[in-house]
Order: structure tokens, then C-alpha cells, then sequence
């Protein structure tokens, strides 16, 4: 690629509010990898989005670095890629507050990650909660991001921060580049292993549904084998997530983990019943996160690089983001 073309920008953050799970690598991080070279690529820890839930200090500040540690071993080069905490760029929370004033409250009313996490979370539907897409719009804007790699579980909030930074440029001219969310074809909405209604979540309440990046082996491959097949008795290994959205799902697995298509899936898999098929699919998911769970526990003991990671990474970040920050307070006419 020719040295003088400005690459196009990909940014994507995750909330250290808990441990991460094959949700989220599958939705997310393993996509991440392999854009590097092609993209100017930033990924954060969105610390700041997570205390719109209540964390425990302790647990929030380990599972940020173990976060960091889990990208890195995941594949993301912090020298190709900008690698930064959220709090350590102030900026996000400054451009954050002036987004919320060009963001409508009847839009905020309509995203359904606040309605799941105000029912929730019925004790504490704190205003953080309600603004966190106009933060998570200033995320975006900051970089000018052409495209953010997410599950498809946050497309409203991509198009969201699409609206808000067209309203803005509306009216100040030519200040965001409009982003669009960069979803996967396979893997963007991986159920839960127990309840595959619901979306494979960190924060679920039963940890039997959810498959966690730094799990043991022996653990990944039990919740695998108890793995909610469907009702029916047909015991075939066939994608219908409609009617069979148990086994539908570990296919969705095994296809974004093997990188083939459902229908090869299929083919892999005919005339196998489901005892066959869940130690497989199994099988597949602890070899692919074996090498990332060894390298993250190897990162993780090396707390002067993690840290060193994570204040280049701030700089980095800082530089791009304050320049949109110096833009925008002209323009909305704050004295600079
Ligand atoms: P929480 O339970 O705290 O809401 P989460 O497990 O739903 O968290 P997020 O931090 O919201 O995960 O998501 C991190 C990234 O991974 C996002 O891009 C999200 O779209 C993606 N992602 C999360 N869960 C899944 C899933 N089950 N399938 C596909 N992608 C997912
Ligand atoms: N809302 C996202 C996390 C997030 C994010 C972002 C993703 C915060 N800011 C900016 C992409 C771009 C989530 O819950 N997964």
C-alpha cells in the first residue's frame, strides 16, 4: 500500500466488566487481529462504561490490565495497533459530556442495552446508564473511526453515534467523519450455552452458559458436553435457529472458530448425533483459546510491559483524539 494514502480508521472497545468470554473474542477481538495492516487501528478498555454498573474497585482494576493482556495474546500487536485504557485519555470524557448535549433523550429511550440493563439492573438505573451510547459516540468520533468492528448486539449504538455526528455536522460543518459498524458474518451474536434465547454474556448470572477466555480446559469442554441441545428428536447436526437454535449456535461456534461455512458445518457433521458433535465443537474452542489464555497468564506476570503498553498507548491515543477535542471546542465556542 502506498505509504502517502491515509489508512481508514477502525476503533472498538470492550467494558472490563467482566472476564471476557467466546462472545466476545468470537464478535469481536478475533476480527480485530486482522485488520492491522490495512487499518489505523485503535482498541480500548472502556473503563469509564463500565462503572455504569457497579463494580468492585479491586476486581475492575485487574480485569482492565488482564483485559490489555488478553488482546495482546489474542494477536493485537501494540506497535500496529493503538492499545490505550479509556480513563487514561481524558478526552473521551470531555467530548463525551458535549456529545450528550447534541444527543435526544427520546433516542437514548430506545436502546435496548438500556432497557436489558435497567430491568437488570432495577436498583441502580443511574444517569451514566441512560448517556453511556453518547459516550460511547464520542469513543468513536474522536478518531474520526471509518468503522467499528463489534457484535451485532451494538449496531444501534454505532448508528446512533452516525446520527448524532450527522446532526453535528449539520450544524458546524464538516467536524466527524461518519462512522459504520463492521459486524461479522458468523460469530456476531454467539447465545448462551444453557439459554440459547439469550446472548452469551460476561455479566450472565449463570456461568454454565458462558465460555470464559482464560478458562481451563477441563472446564471449557464440561460446558460444551452440557451444552442445551433442542427438544426435537431429531439428533441431527442441522442450522435452523429458529427451531433448533441450541445446536444452531454451536454450529455459529464451530464454523467462526474453524473459519468454515455453516453448510460445510453441516456436511462435517452428517450423520453424527449431538454426542458427537458437542465434544467437537468443544475440542475446537479450547485448542483455538489455548494459546491465547498461556500467552495472556505469561503477559500478566509482566507488569512493567503491560504498563508500558498501556502508557504509549494513552499517548498515542491522546494525540489523535485531542486534536478532534481542540476542533470541536471551537467550534461549539469554548474560549481555547
Ligand atoms: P456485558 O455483559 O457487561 O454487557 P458482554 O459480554 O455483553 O458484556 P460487551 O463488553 O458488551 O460484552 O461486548 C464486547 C464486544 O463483544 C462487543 O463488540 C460486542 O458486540 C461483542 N459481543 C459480546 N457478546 C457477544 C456475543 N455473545 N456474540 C457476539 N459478539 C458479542
Ligand atoms: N458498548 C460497547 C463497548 C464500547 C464500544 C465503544 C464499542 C464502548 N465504547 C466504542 C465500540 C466503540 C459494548 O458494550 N460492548
Amino acid at each position: 500500500m502506498d505509504e502517502n494514502v491515509k489508512k481508514k480508521v477502525m476503533l472498538s472497545g470492550i467494558q472490563p466488566s467482566g472476564d471476557l468470554t467466546l462472545g466476545s473474542y468470537l464478535g469481536a477481538i478475533k476480527n480485530w487481529t486482522e485488520l492491522a495492516d490495512q487499518y489505523d487501528c485503535y482498541y480500548f478498555m472502556a473503563d469509564l462504561h463500565a462503572i455504569t454498573v457497579r463494580q468492585n474497585p479491586a476486581d475492575l482494576r485487574r480485569r482492565t490490565l488482564a483485559q490489555m493482556a488478553q488482546y495482546i495474546a489474542a494477536g493485537l500487536d501494540p506497535e500496529k495497533n493503538v492499545l490505550f485504557i479509556q480513563s487514561h485519555v481524558p478526552a473521551h470524557a470531555q467530548l463525551g459530556w458535549v456529545i450528550n448535549c447534541y444527543t435526544m433523550f427520546g433516542e437514548l429511550s430506545r436502546m435496548t442495552q438500556f432497557k436489558d440493563k435497567s430491568a437488570k439492573n432495577a436498583e441502580n438505573i443511574n444517569g451514566g446508564l441512560f448517556t453511556y451510547p453518547a459516550l460511547m459516540a464520542a469513543d468513536i468520533l474522536l478518531y474520526q473511526a471509518d468503522y467499528v468492528p463489534v457484535g451485532g448486539d451494538q449496531k444501534q449504538h454505532v448508528e446512533l453515534a452516525r446520527n448524532v455526528a450527522e446532526r453535528f455536522n449539520g450544524v458546524y460543518g464538516d467536524v466527524f467523519r461518519i462512522p459504520e459498524p463492521y459486524i461479522p458474518k458468523v460469530g456476531a451474536r454467539i447465545m448462551s450455552l444453557t439459554s440459547p434465547e439469550n446472548k452469551m454474556s460476561k455479566s450472565d448470572r449463570d456461568p454454565n452458559g458462558c465460555v470464559y477466555l482464560m478458562e481451563k480446559p477441563e472446564d471449557i469442554m464440561r460446558k460444551f458436553k452440557r451444552a442445551v441441545t433442542d427438544s426435537d428428536t431429531e439428533n441431527c447436526v442441522r442450522y435452523d435457529p429458529a427451531a433448533k437454535p441450541g445446536v444452531s449456535n454451536l454450529i455459529q461456534i464451530y464454523a467462526a472458530i474453524t473459519e468454515k461455512s455453516i453448510p460445510e458445518v453441516e456436511n462435517e457433521f452428517v450423520g453424527c448425533g449431538y454426542g458427537v458433535f458437542k465434544p467437537r465443537v468443544g475440542e475446537a474452542v479450547v485448542e483455538c483459546l489455548r494459546p491465547v489464555r498461556e500467552e495472556a497468564e505469561r503477559l500478566l506476570r509482566d507488569k512493567a510491559y503491560l504498563s508500558e503498553v498501556c502508557r504509549t498507548g494513552a499517548e498515542r491515543a491522546g494525540y489523535t483524539a485531542n486534536r478532534t477535542l481542540r476542533k470541536v471546542y471551537k467550534k461549539v465556542g469554548f474560549v481555547i
